[in-house]
């Protein structure tokens, strides 16, 4: 964790601790795992918060694309409830970066509940039928809400051609026994992050990892959490 973080990135986390995004105490998480700190994305919603954040998404896909000229994406998709405001301020800002390359691209979210009268169905925004689609997501620690997502892409029949998320908690994969509450079983595994890449050939890109939140915890001066986080990663580090 010796690494420069950019300016931009201590600013996010920083704004995020404020706005109590990004907090310490012992939450479980839907891996079961007890986790010291939890990144809240859905308390983006203030203003200038969900600039910084929808700007970041924007700036990592559009730097993705120039440094992989063949690829490209038609909609964003926001898995229902917190990826909704994240695809359409995200679309917003990548027209405001780059109108000539991303004035067409189009955002798309799923409801939770099937709606049954008007125009009815499952999806909201963008058809993503023969469509490349990038999901757009707040956090990944065992992947199961991007498996999720996944499988509403392939359904709707689009093609999925990446995901990107605020923070890749860089945590190893789930034991079968982990899946039932049964606690870690000290095993080393490969990391969610590079299983979903696996399974799908896509890129997975993160806003933030949970290295870069240990750097800039550690230089605004927050030793006691950076400690905590740093202890959390020894267990749940991946192999990869
Ligand atoms: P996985 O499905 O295990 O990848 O966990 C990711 C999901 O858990 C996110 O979409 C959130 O709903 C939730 N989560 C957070 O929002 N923030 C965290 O810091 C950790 C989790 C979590 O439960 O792992």
């Amino acid at each position: 964790t010796d690494i420069e973080l950019p300016p931009w990135k201590v600013e996010l986390i920083e704004l995020s601790m404020q706005a109590g995004i990004l907090t310490f105490g012992s939450f479980k998480l839907k891996s079961n795992r007890i986790s010291p700190y939890f990144v809240n994305c859905g308390l983006f919603c203030r203003a200038k918060l969900i600039r910084s954040i929808s700007e970041a998404y924007a700036q990592a896909l559009d730097t993705h694309a120039k440094q992989n000229k063949d690829w490209g994406f038609d909609v964003l998709f926001g898995p229902a409830y917190k990826g909704i405001p994240l695809c359409a301020t995200t679309c917003d800002k990548l027209a405001g970066l780059d109108e000539e390359r991303w004035g067409e691209v189009a955002y798309s979210y799923n409801r939770k509940e099937v709606k049954d009268h008007g125009e009815g169905g499952l999806m909201v925004g963008e058809s993503l039928k023969g469509k490349r689609v990038v999901i757009i997501d707040d956090v990944i620690t065992a992947g199961t809400a991007i498996r999720e997502a996944i499988s509403i892409i392939e359904h709707q029949g689009g093609k999925l051609v990446g995901i990107i998320v605020a923070v890749d908690r860089q945590e190893k994969l789930p034991s079968p026994a982990e899946k039932e509450g049964k606690g870690d079983d000290g095993v080393p595994r490969g990391s969610a992050i590079g299983e979903v890449e696996r399974e799908t050939g896509v890129p997975v890109m993160a806003v933030l990892t949970l290295a870069d939140l240990i750097v800039g915890m550690r230089k605004l001066g927050r030793e006691e959490d950076v400690k905590k986080m740093e202890e959390y990663y020894e267990q749940y580090k991946p192999t990869d």
